[in-house]
């Protein structure tokens, strides 16, 4: 049975400082999956519209999305980097695919309703129809791969939703066009035209919890700055959070199984082994029995070190505008180069003239 070609795609929205979250849980894995894959990488900034239409300054907010990347070692000449609306057929795209999903499914996505809080009824069309959207950015590409953290899951499975609907939809037309691969689904053999997209969540810190409370997960719009760690603050801002954070006031355990019901230690060790490519296991064999007065300087100082060239080489991108320009201008074409090929034979499948 032919297979989908493998590619990787994932976005990152341009809504303020990026943190530790978005690093471990997304950019660190977007520049390992270079080496064996290729690979279309996006600052989503139709998607920043979606909770907040109007935003201060959303060009600097997007080139600061691209510089992280850069700065990160995400090669945009090897690989595609680009903002999302400078291609088109992403917003063509999701509205076929709002005619695909149904209300229902979108109802469900609890990032929609912890967005949209109490008052739904004032909450965007946008918000609700956000994964549609996401569906979009991927399926243009029919990208076979997503690196996300764990608070996308969900609408990663949503996506896989929508490529199976219209899969089995137009099933028949896909392969009159010649235009499918065969795909299982369940036990059938059908002709898709969307692959059925695979998230890559795995890593120790796929979730990367609030510094300030285990339960929550690290995030932008927190209002406390000590709740995470934003890839611009220098050392002495990260030793002071890291200092600062929650914890118990037992030792680290001995074993894995000892951090069960400890979401502020869980949250550490994470992501400790997260930025020394390690495991929880291997963190606390080492550190196991320790107090966290004793812990937390030794990951500060790993965090300095991996992050600090991170903000500087980002600064140094951000003096020159141009450049960064010219990256999203060049990522945009040669996406776009993909996207007009599928949405060509969408119009073909569906009977658009
Ligand atoms: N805490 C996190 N741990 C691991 N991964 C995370 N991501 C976000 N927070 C964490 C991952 O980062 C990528 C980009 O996220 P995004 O900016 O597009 O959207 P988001 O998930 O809405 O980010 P925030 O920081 O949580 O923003 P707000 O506060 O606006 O909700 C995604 O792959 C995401 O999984």
């Amino acid at each position: 049975m032919s297979e989908f070609k493998e590619l990787v795609f994932s976005g990152v929205q341009p809504t303020g400082n990026l943190h530790l979250g978005n690093y471990l849980g997304a950019i660190r894995k977007f520049v390992a999956l270079q080496q064996s894959h290729n690979c279309v990488y996006c600052v989503v900034d139709l998607h920043a519209l979606t909770a907040q239409l109007v935003h201060e300054d959303l060009p600097g907010q997007t080139r600061s999305i691209t510089a992280a990347f850069l700065a990160s070692g995400i090669d945009p000449k090897a690989h595609i980097v680009f903002n999302q609306s400078r291609v088109p057929q992403h917003a063509e795209l999701a509205w076929i695919f709002n005619c695909v999903a149904r209300i229902g499914w979108m109802n469900r996505m609890t990032q929609f309703k912890d967005k949209a809080g109490k008052d739904r009824e004032n909450a965007s069309l946008g918000l609700l129809a956000y994964p549609s959207l996401m569906a979009a950015d991927i399926l243009v590409y029919r990208a076979t791969h997503v690196p996300v953290g764990d608070d996308q899951k969900q609408h990663l499975e949503l996506t896989r939703d929508i490529a199976q609907k219209f899969n089995s939809d137009f099933s028949d037309r896909i392969a009159q066009c010649g235009l499918g691969v065969e795909t299982l689904v369940g036990n059938e053999k059908i002709n898709g035209y969307f692959p059925l997209t695979e998230p890559l969540i795995e890593g120790p810190a796929p979730r990367v919890m609030s510094l300030r409370d285990g339960t929550k997960k690290m995030s932008k719009s927190d209002v406390s700055d000590l709740s995470r760690i934003n890839l611009t603050d220098d050392a002495e801002t990260i030793s002071k959070k890291i200092r600062r954070a929650k914890t118990d006031p037992e030792p680290l355990p001995g074993d894995l199984e000892g951090l069960a019901g400890r979401p502020e230690a869980e949250n550490l060790v994470g992501i400790y082994a997260a930025l020394s490519d390690s495991t929880k296991e291997a963190v606390i064999a080492e550190f196991g029995g320790q107090q966290f007065s004793a812990f937390k300087p030794i990951l500060s100082e790993l965090a300095v070190t991996v992050l600090a060239p991170i903000s500087s080489e980002m600064r140094r991108l951000l003096d020159d505008v141009t450049y960064i320009d010219a990256v999203l201008a060049d990522g945009g074409e040669r996406a776009g180069v993909i996207a007009q090929k599928t949405m060509k034979d969408l119009r073909e499948i569906i009977g658009l003239l």
